[in-house]
């Protein structure tokens, strides 16, 4: 990972608002800009140094994990009041007002007296973030791989009357085993009718007889997150449960096939809309078609109608339009597209048959 030339992008973006340093809190921000992936941290971004300010409990994970920035272990318990003694008593600072809260504000003025100098911001970073490196981009392949290559083996081991947390046990078992630091979120396995809440925790409910299982699944690896969803059916599928799989599936394939840089981010929602629309099962889709995936499970750009994103080359994004249909169940496929210079390249390896089992 390159983390100075992310610095020297940051600079030039302080410079350009005439702005001397940031002040960074949030932690995907730390990381992305220095490599620090610990609990607790403060980043600040100077003319010319950077200066990471994090306690005793990280001294050894700094030292191995830091690039480009003077590493301070605090060991006095307030890293606001050390991070303001770094600061010029005259410089103009940024600070993530988005990122903050009012009692580390208060703890920062504590001990820096230059609120009239203060530059509220949001989303400097974050914007950087938007166009994945080259370095990003295989490390989300890496998580997507990884998301993608455990499924099967988990889908095998689906018995009669299994409950759902169950089976999303295994799931996470065989992410953990393959090598993921973590979750990317919390697991979704909802079946039968309870597959119509959107983000509904498995429960002790056993697997339907005859009906959905929604499977909604990422891990975490070298810090970046994948994000997956596959809706298999257990039994034998009703006429109405293969056409709902179909449009759905259709969605999920006009949305990925409009993305190209310069396309607004709703014009892909659009697209999926339009195909769950047109088959009459628009009042049964009330999320957006995908978001950014990167350090953060959510992230730019949003794919959503009301969404001002423009979609631009490097760009991760979900796919993942929805059917649900109260007391009768719900359909996702969600799959990972990178955004390249002429269109979508689909990273997400799962194939999205409609997958029957018969327990
Ligand atoms: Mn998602």
């Amino acid at each position: 990972m390159d983390f100075l030339k992310r610095q020297a992008a940051l600079r030039a973006h302080l410079r350009r608002q005439h702005v001397d340093a940031m002040l960074i809190s949030h932690l995907p921000n730390l990381r992305y800009l220095c490599g620090f992936s610990g609990s607790n941290g403060l980043l600040v971004v100077g003319p010319r140094q950077t200066t990471l300010f994090t306690d005793g409990r990280y001294r050894e994970q700094a030292r191995q994990e830091v690039t480009g920035a003077r590493v301070v272990i605090e060991t006095k318990g307030d890293l606001w009041r050390a991070a303001a003694a770094e600061l010029g008593p005259k410089q103009r600072l940024a600070i993530e007002a988005d990122r903050i809260t009012l009692a580390q504000r208060k703890r920062l003025f504590a001990h820096w007296k230059g609120l009239h100098r203060l530059v509220l911001t949001q989303g400097w970073v974050e914007r950087q973030r938007v166009i994945k490196d080259a370095d990003e981009i295989a490390a989300l392949r890496r998580a997507i791989n990884l998301a993608s290559s455990v499924l099967e083996a988990t889908l095998a081991r689906m018995r009669r009357g299994m409950k759902e947390t169950e089976l999303a046990g295994w799931l996470e078992f065989s992410l953990r085993q393959a090598g993921g630091e973590g979750l990317a979120f919390e697991t979704i396995v909802v079946g039968g009718a309870r597959g119509a809440r959107i983000h509904g925790q498995p429960g002790p409910q056993p697997l339907p007889r005859r009906g959905f299982v929604v499977m909604d699944y990422g891990v975490r690896l070298a810090g970046y997150h994948s994000d997956m969803t596959r809706t298999i059916h257990i039994g034998r599928p009703t006429a109405k449960a293969r056409q709902i799989y179909q449009v759905v599936r259709d969605a999920q394939s006009a949305a990925l096939a409009a993305i190209k840089p310069g396309v607004a981010a709703s014009a892909i929602d659009r697209a999926a809309r339009r195909v769950i629309q047109k088959a009459g099962f628009g009042a049964y889709f009330p999320h957006s078609t995908g978001h950014g995936v990167g350090l953060e499970i959510h992230e730019a750009p949003r794919l959503g109608a009301t969404s001002q994103d423009l979609l631009q080359a490097g760009q991760v994004v979900t796919v993942e339009p929805g059917i649900y249909i109260p007391g009768w169940g719900g359909v996702r496929i969600e799959d990972v597209a990178l955004v390249t210079a002429t269109g979508a390249e689909g990273l997400t390896p799962t194939p999205k048959e409609l997958l029957t089992y018969g327990l």
